[in-house]
């Protein structure tokens, strides 16, 4: 009689054990819905990154720079900051104007472009006005969670990459 209940007891806890899992499985199940791409992993780094000059000394500039993607998972700059200047937006270019944006696409096995004419960074009220020779730091942030400090060049406000 006694070990009968006890039997019972153990089938008891071993269904309400699957039951558990169960429910975890199908949570998992509708978390993954948005594709293989968010799931896999970012493989980030920057390259090709500088300010050129404020056209007014102290004034605000321009920031440009690449970030390569090598891996499987895209990705999103949602923040980017520095230590040399209070403000830091990232702008998209229209037509006749430009918007702040508040996150940028980076595609797996691609690269988000910020360039001439394209999406920038805008930064300004700095610390200490920038000068061409000057190395300011950006920090980039990423919603995947990774944050990469860049050491950005100051160069002449007409410089072209690989000129
Ligand atoms: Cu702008």
């Amino acid at each position: 009689m006694s070990s009968q209940f006890r039997r019972g007891a153990l089938i008891g806890a071993g269904l309400a054990a699957v039951l558990a899992a169960g429910t975890i499985l199908v949570a998992c199940g509708g978390r993954d819905s948005s594709g293989e791409s968010d799931r896999a992993a970012a493989r980030l780094s920057v390259i090709d990154s500088y300010i050129p000059a404020p056209a007014t000394p102290g004034g605000s500039a321009a920031g440009y720079l690449t970030v390569r993607n090598d891996g499987a998972g895209t990705d999103q700059l949602v923040k980017v900051s520095s230590p040399a200047a209070k403000s830091v937006t990232m702008h998209r270019s229209t037509e006749s104007s430009m918007e702040e944006v508040t996150s940028l696409q980076v595609p797996a096995h691609g690269a988000l472009q910020l360039s001439r004419g394209g999406t920038h960074l805008m930064i300004g009220d700095w610390a200490k006005a920038p000068a061409v020779g000057d190395q300011l730091e950006l920090d980039l942030t990423f919603a995947k969670g990774e944050t990469i400090a860049v050491q950005v060049p100051v160069k002449p406000l007409t410089y072209r990459p690989g000129s």
